[in-house]
């Protein structure tokens, strides 16, 4: 009797129909346009999220499709798959344990001060760390507040000047536009704490704070970000309300000026790439536009720091033309992945935006080239869709240092491009 109470919940699990399963991801790749029109219907129409592609135009023949699928909906939908036959297999088969892992923040363990760094953080934790750190850094780290979220939240960016040199440079980076990377935000916390720790240690970094300050947005989006902690892991808009629809939020890196709401963006409201009423209609994109227009002269290095996919994209991703300094961008980025790989065997693909991944317009790099800024980047990190948006935090320390290791690449060379166009930059 035992053995057959065993092969019944092992034929059970293996044909997926197990009633028991949590929540979901499911690695699904349609190969004829019926399959794909199918998918595309199951992503719509059911109570599912898509990790990737970011929305159903994108699925194509033959391209994997992550979807997200809570465990109410997991029967319908695995049973529509198989009908059809559709290739499909679970690739996160309990993301309810990832995210109890991603959440988890024992205070009490005595090596938690050491591990910060390592762990995802609550908003309030971030702001609160935002606080420590200037307090505790009065020389070196200022908070500027640039403006506020929909929701009336502070975005606060900080400013490293581990150096006074007079008519200094800067370059920006923005962690965690969308609210779901939260590989994002954690980066840029490993960014501050990595340059006041190594500055007159580690020899690149020296070099790069010598010669530029840098803005730090750690939280980009802290609507969305609150929201994904409290409510729904799986959001990536903003949270402000549309006149029209029940839906809430716009895609902010759809919504700025750069070819805005052209093909690759959306202006349904419920969309996940909702472009927003006009460029800039959401203050947090308002904020950064608004900060950078005023700092054009000084910065020129800009970085937002997304995830999951491990690429370095640069512009332009509004329009299939090349960037007029197409091929330093490129060789900037190839050395940069070259260096990931030699130093931690991972692959990141690099090249730009529109080709490399998807025409969509309206975001921040693309903007931020047209406006002056030659050197743009988009980090997509950590990983391909093993854990995708529930990255462990056991993983945060590889996916930040290889990111540190592209950024360091990226801005010596900037600094040896712009600011000592025949030799190498001084180091202190
Ligand atoms: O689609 C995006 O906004 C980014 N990918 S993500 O999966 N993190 O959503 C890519 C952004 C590339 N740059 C621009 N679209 N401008
Ligand atoms: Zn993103």
């Amino acid at each position: 009797m035992k053995t057959l109470v065993l092969l019944f919940i092992v034929l059970t699990v293996d044909k997926g129909y197990c009633t028991e399963t949590g929540d979901q991801v499911l690695s699904i790749t349609p190969t004829t346009q019926e399959q794909v029109d199918i998918v595309r219907n199951v992503s719509t129409q059911y109570e599912t999220t898509l990790w990737q592609p970011v929305s159903h135009q994108y699925i194509k023949e033959e391209t994997t499709v992550h979807l997200f699928v809570p465990a109410n909906t997991s029967g319908a939908v695995r049973g529509l798959l198989h009908k059809h036959a559709i290739n499909h297999e679970v690739l996160l088969a309990n993301t309810n344990e990832l995210i109890e892992m991603q959440t988890k923040n024992d205070s009490s363990d005595p090596r938690s001060s050491s591990t910060f760094y390592e762990r995802y953080h609550t908003l309030e934790d971030i702001y609160y760390w935002i606080d420590r750190i200037t307090q505790d850094n009065p020389s070196t780290v200022k908070a500027i507040l640039i403006g506020s979220s929909s929701e009336k939240r502070p975005l606060y960016a900080l400013k490293l000047t581990l150096n006074n040199r007079p008519n200094k440079k800067a370059m920006w980076i923005d962690c965690g536009i969308h609210a779901r990377e939260w590989i994002a935000p954690a980066f840029c916390l490993w960014f501050v704490h990595y340059s006041l720790s190594y500055y007159n240690i580690n020899q690149d970094i020296t070099s790069i704070l010598d010669n530029m300050d840098v803005y730090v947005l750690p939280v980009m989006n802290p609507d969305g970000y609150k929201y994904t902690w409290t409510t729904n892991r799986m959001w990536r808009k903003n949270r402000s309300v549309s006149r029209s629809t029940n839906c809430f939020g716009v895609d902010l890196n759809r919504n700025f000026d750069a070819n805005w709401c052209t093909e690759g963006a959306s202006p349904e409201p419920c969309s996940e790439i909702y472009c927003g009423a006009f460029p800039e209609s959401e203050p947090e994109s308002e904020a950064v536009a608004n900060f950078l227009r005023s700092h054009k002269n000084s910065v020129q290095f800009y970085l937002s720091i997304h995830s999951y996919s491990q690429m370095l994209l640069f512009p332009y991703s509004c329009t299939l033309e090349e960037a007029e300094n197409h091929s330093d961008l490129l060789e900037m980025a190839q050395e940069a992945a070259q260096k990931i790989q030699r130093y931690y065997r991972n692959i990141y693909k690099y090249g730009a935006g529109a080709k490399t991944i998807y025409l969509a317009p309206g975001g921040s790099d693309d903007w931020a080239y047209n406006l002056g800024i030659k050197y743009s980047f988009t980090f997509e990190l950590q990983d391909r869709g093993s854990y995708g948006f529930l990255l462990p935090p056991s993983q945060i320390s590889r996916a930040c240092n290889e990111a540190m290791i592209a950024v360091k690449t990226i801005a010596l060379k900037v600094i040896e491009k712009t600011q000592y166009p025949t030799s190498s930059p001084r180091t202190a």
